[in-house]
């Protein structure tokens, strides 16, 4: 890095835009394998293209929320140090391939994610399920709780947008665990969003219902998930609740060794993610917000999103790659 660089609160304003590279190979990785029914193979590949582009850039990376814990994962795992080490200390959080499962069956909303930070400005949080709840900016501030009735959060937020409960519109995962919540919410009027898979994308589409369809994301998915998405609400407003799923002796362990000592606290988006952020995410396939990897004979194109809290920038990269090699291809 050179000395004219400016850098604000430790983290640096290039790489804002030097992060979308990370994601958009990740992306290009992945990608190649939509559609082939292998997660693995996918989910592999997205591992490896992250990893190589992350160990380009110049800075001293922590891994806080990665692949898993180190005897799990044998790359980007938690703990796991990363970058050229020359530049600024952060931490990251990252999922290179997030919804393995829709990009094999080539569905929508895969997306290749990851967050940076300053130092202790994430939660560190172990791979667990999250419980959680997400709404939009533009609202006052508890609008919707976690532990309240899925009815009373529903009612709470029509009336907040000024609109009829039958106008709200819910994500949920499809899943088994969702069942009640499901009919309870069903029960209320509101319409429901049900995905396969892709909460990180599920809580973002909540910042912006014009575009998405989706007011309010309700629901347990991974941890993991949970803090990448709270650091995308935090740079474009909205609020977050989460509450970590400690429900064994070996996970309440586990969270006790990464610090955590309240297994039942709810945490607010502050709580899990603070200070200067920077997201970014890239399509893998084609979704909501972002457009998926296309392949030209000629190039390769990919539709990024890159955000910074401090800032409050939201930028949108629309990237043509014709050198090939410069994906790792
Ligand atoms: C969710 C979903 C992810 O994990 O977080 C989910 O958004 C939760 O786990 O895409 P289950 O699949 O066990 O319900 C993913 O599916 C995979 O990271
Ligand atoms: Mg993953
Ligand atoms: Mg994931």
């Amino acid at each position: 890095m050179n000395d004219t660089t400016i850098r604000l609160d430790g983290l640096d304003r290039v790489l804002t835009i030097e992060i979308a590279r990370v994601t958009e190979r990740a992306a290009v990785a992945a990608a190649m394998l939509r559609g082939r029914g292998d997660e693995k193979a996918a989910d592999q590949a997205a591992v490896d293209a992250m990893r190589s582009e992350l160990n380009c850039l110049d800075i001293d990376g922590r891994i806080v929320i990665g692949e898993g814990e180190r005897d799990a994962a044998p790359m980007l795992f938690i703990g796991e140090e990363v970058g050229t080490r020359r530049g600024v200390k952060v931490d990251i959080a990252l999922d290179p391939l997030e919804g393995t499962t829709i990009c094999a069956k080539n569905l929508p909303n895969s997306l290749s994610v990851i967050a940076v930070a300053a130092r202790g400005s994430l939660l560190n949080a172990p791979d667990v399920y999250m419980e959680k709840i997400a709404i939009g900016p533009g609202y006052p501030d508890g609008t919707v709780q976690l532990g309240r009735p899925a009815e009373a959060n529903v009612a709470a937020l029509a009336k907040a947008k000024g609109v009829p409960v039958g106008e709200i519109t819910v994500c949920i995962l499809d899943r088994p665990r969702h069942a009640r919540l499901i009919e309870e919410v069903r029960a209320t009027g509101a319409a429901i969003r049900l995905i396969g898979d892709g909460d990180v994308a599920g809580v973002i589409h909540v910042t912006d219902p014009e575009e998405t369809g989706i007011d309010l994301y309700i629901g347990t998915g991974g941890a993991p998930e949970g803090v990448l998405a709270a650091a995308a609400l935090l740079c474009t407003g909205g609020q977050m609740q989460g509450r970590l799923q400690l429900n064994t002796h070996e996970k309440r362990a586990r969270a006790e060794k990464m610090g955590i000592t309240d297994p039942t606290r709810i945490y607010t988006l502050d709580d899990m993610a603070r200070g200067d952020v920077i997201f970014a995410a890239t399509g893998v396939t084609d979704g909501n917000m972002l457009d998926g990897v296309r392949f030209y004979r000629d190039r390769i194109e990919t539709h990024t999103v890159v955000m910074r809290s401090v800032s409050r920038t939201v930028r949108e990269i629309r990237a043509k790659h014709f050198d090939r090699t410069k994906l790792g291809l």
